[in-house]
């Protein structure tokens, strides 16, 4: 299809401007097709991007540059025309200025390459819930990361139209090449973190993204769309588009309920969307990892869609034993980044279950080192970078849920959120109100992973809803958007049809630095309390933070004493009156007057029963 064959009079404009300004050789409109993909393959191994994997069918590892590895949150912009909206905890640029600094980098930034336009779907195609995108990109390597993790095609432009809305979704790797010259085996990017930029601009749905080849900085859908822009979107129309994974449960009497969780970038939305229970009878099956777009139906319950296709996962870490799910997932038509390349063409990475086979192994940087004989990770010294990642077709999932692609969405009877946290927050506790719920939400802490660029490892960072990078506008008003949605479900009479809320944490430490609490598969036995509290079943105490487990309503997994399981289900009250105070003074302080007055309340009613 050509440029000039595009029946939205929108968008044909749109590409037309962009290839003005910046002069690629070529114009491609993906079609979205097998061939298409190997097409960019042929053309990513021959400028020595790619290597395919000699024991993974149809499965390639690519290097990124050392400086492209992550989401870079410094880099990344809120542009609404107030700088009030984009709020305390977002980048914001005045948007004609930023408009214009970009427009002068994007001139010419395609010379030599070919332009690639991609219509895609988040969320099945035509779904009331799903919204379209096209983004415009440089990048071979992001195409075929977006086929996987979205639905790219002549059918997106059949439901767009003449006049449909889209987000459109501009993106350049910013490095032209000369006549003659090509990438031979160096990721192209913007080496210079400073001169990235990836740029949302809120009030128009807009994305411009430069510099960056990595993951969200690049796959447009992904972070930019459905979540910055989303935000946005579901704050205008009243819906809701989250950072959390969806699974489905089903008890051993195939009683079965829909569970939506917000977990931190690297916290274990992955694992959990596909874990394998330990609790005999129980299964849990996968609708989406990463991200949730919700909407009302009209028996008042919550309807939700995974609006990606694939999974872009967190490789380090991921073993047979620990997401034996995700591993079946790769084993074909999977895209790898920056991971150890074995001797024998496979990848590896830390904890990656086995040692790699052979006497050398290809690091993610290119150099070669002697192959490790365990899969332990030496700091400073991994073969695998803790951020690499594998992109793998969800259908591969061997517990995909059979609805997983269903327009309508699946409806959601409880929430989590939860972070990394070594000390104070307990295993599970159920929030004694909607209202209670958003404040467990609002104060989420973790340590910070290597998800993001330039940020310190391991420090307590307030990440609200786990969506502290991803809100596209300002954080107190996601907080009352949240707020309005349960008081109008409880003003209609329909506030029992609210999803339950609860909050987790897998990552409890013990003096010895050791995780308290084994997590994976034995998390079922969370999930399977939560279940039951959904069903109101009478298995907790009533606290001071919330309400907390009962004593043995969670079995004790193997290896866990009595009285490890009594301190990760109660309530430490020392810890609990600093959480309180570091979240007045240092966290809800930020908001100024955009706080619903309603949070400070709970947090005053939990602290007046610590110290009761
Ligand atoms: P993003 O894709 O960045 O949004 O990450 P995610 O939330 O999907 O995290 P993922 O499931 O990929 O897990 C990240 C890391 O946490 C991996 O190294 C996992 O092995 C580890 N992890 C996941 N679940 C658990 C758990 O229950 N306990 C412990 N200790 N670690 C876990
Ligand atoms: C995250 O950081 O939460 C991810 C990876 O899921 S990325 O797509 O790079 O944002
Ligand atoms: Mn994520």
């Amino acid at each position: 299809m050509k440029v000039n064959e595009l029946k939205h009079a929108g968008l044909k404009k749109w590409v037309e401007d962009n290839v003005a300004l910046m002069t690629p050789d070529s114009v491609e409109i993906c079609d979205g097709s097998k061939g298409e993909y190997d097409r960019m393959l042929k053309i990513l191994v021959s400028a020595g991007l790619a290597t395919p994997l000699k024991k993974r069918p149809n499965s390639y590892l690519f290097r990124s540059d050392p400086s492209d590895v992550a989401r870079a949150e410094s880099r990344t912009f809120i542009s609404s025309k107030n700088k009030d909206d984009a709020g305390p905890t977002n980048n914001w640029r005045d948007p004609v200025e930023l408009k214009q600094t970009m427009s002068g980098l994007y001139k010419g930034c395609m010379k030599g390459r070919t332009m690639y336009v991609i219509p895609f779907s988040m969320g099945p195609v035509g779904s009331d819930i799903a919204k379209i995108g096209v983004e415009i990109t440089d990048s071979p390597y992001v195409v075929i990361n977006m086929h996987i993790m979205t639905r790219v095609g002549k059918k997106v432009l059949d439901v767009l139209g003449k006049d449909g809305f889209f987000v459109p979704c501009l993106h350049s790797i910013a490095k032209p090449l000369n006549p003659g010259e090509s990438d031979n085996g160096k990721w192209p990017c913007e080496p210079d973190v400073e001169k990235k930029y990836i740029s949302h601009f809120p009030d128009t749905y807009e994305i411009w993204s430069y510099g960056s080849g990595y993951g969200g900085n690049a796959l447009l859908g992904k972070k930019c769309l459905a979540l910055r822009i989303a935000s946005a979107l579901a704050r205008d129309e009243g819906w809701l588009a989250e950072h959390m994974l969806i699974l489905k449960i089903t008890n051993p009497k195939k009683e079965v309920k829909y569970l939506a969780g917000a977990l931190p970038s690297a916290c274990g939305k992955t694992n959990l969307a596909m874990l394998v229970p330990t609790l005999k009878g129980w299964k849990v099956e996968t609708i989406g990892d990463d991200i949730a777009w919700m909407k009302f139906g009209k028996d008042g319950r919550l309807y939700a869609i995974n609006p990606e296709a694939g999974f872009f996962g967190v490789a380090p870490g991921t073993s047979e034993q620990s997401n034996y799910n995700a591993m079946q997932s790769i084993k074909k038509n999977s895209i790898f980044t920056n991971c150890g390349l074995t001797e024998d063409g496979d990848i590896w990475w830390e904890q990656i279950g086995y040692g790699a086979p052979g006497k050398t192994i290809i690091d993610w940087k290119g150099n070669e080192k002697p192959a490790p004989k365990t899969d332990k990770a030496v700091k400073g010294e991994e073969i695998a970078h803790a951020n690499a990642r594998f992109t793998a077709p969800a259908n591969q999932c061997p517990v995909i849920a059979k609805e997983w692609q269903d327009p309508k969405g699946v409806p959601i009877s409880a929430f989590l959120f939860g972070g990394r946290r070594a000390t104070t927050i307990p295993l599970v506790n159920q929030s004694k109100s909607w209202v209670h719920g958003v404040f467990m939400g609002s104060i989420t802490g973790s340590e910070i992973t290597a998800a993001a660029l330039d940020l310190k490892e391991g420090s307590v960072r307030r990440d609200p809803f786990a969506m502290l990078p991803f809100c596209g506008y300002h954080m107190g008003d996601y907080f009352n958007h949240w707020l309005k949605l349960g008081k109008k479900a409880e003003d209609e009479g329909k506030g029992d049809k609210l999803p339950k809320i609860f909050f987790v944490n897998w990552f409890r430490k013990d003096k010895d630095g050791h995780f308290m609490w084994p997590g994976y598969g034995e998390n079922s036995r969370v999930l399977a309390w939560m279940f039951d509290r959904c069903d109101n079943k009478d298995n907790f105490v009533e606290t001071a933070i919330g309400k907390l487990p009962k004593t043995g309503a969670i079995e004790a997994p193997p290896g866990v004493s009595a009285e490890i399981m009594s301190e990760l289900c109660s309530v430490d009250t020392e810890g609990w009156k600093n959480e309180i105070s570091d979240v007045r003074d240092k966290h809800y302080a930020k908001f100024g007057d955009r706080l619903p007055k309603v949070l400070y309340d709970e947090l005053d009613a939990i602290e007046k029963r610590l110290n009761s």
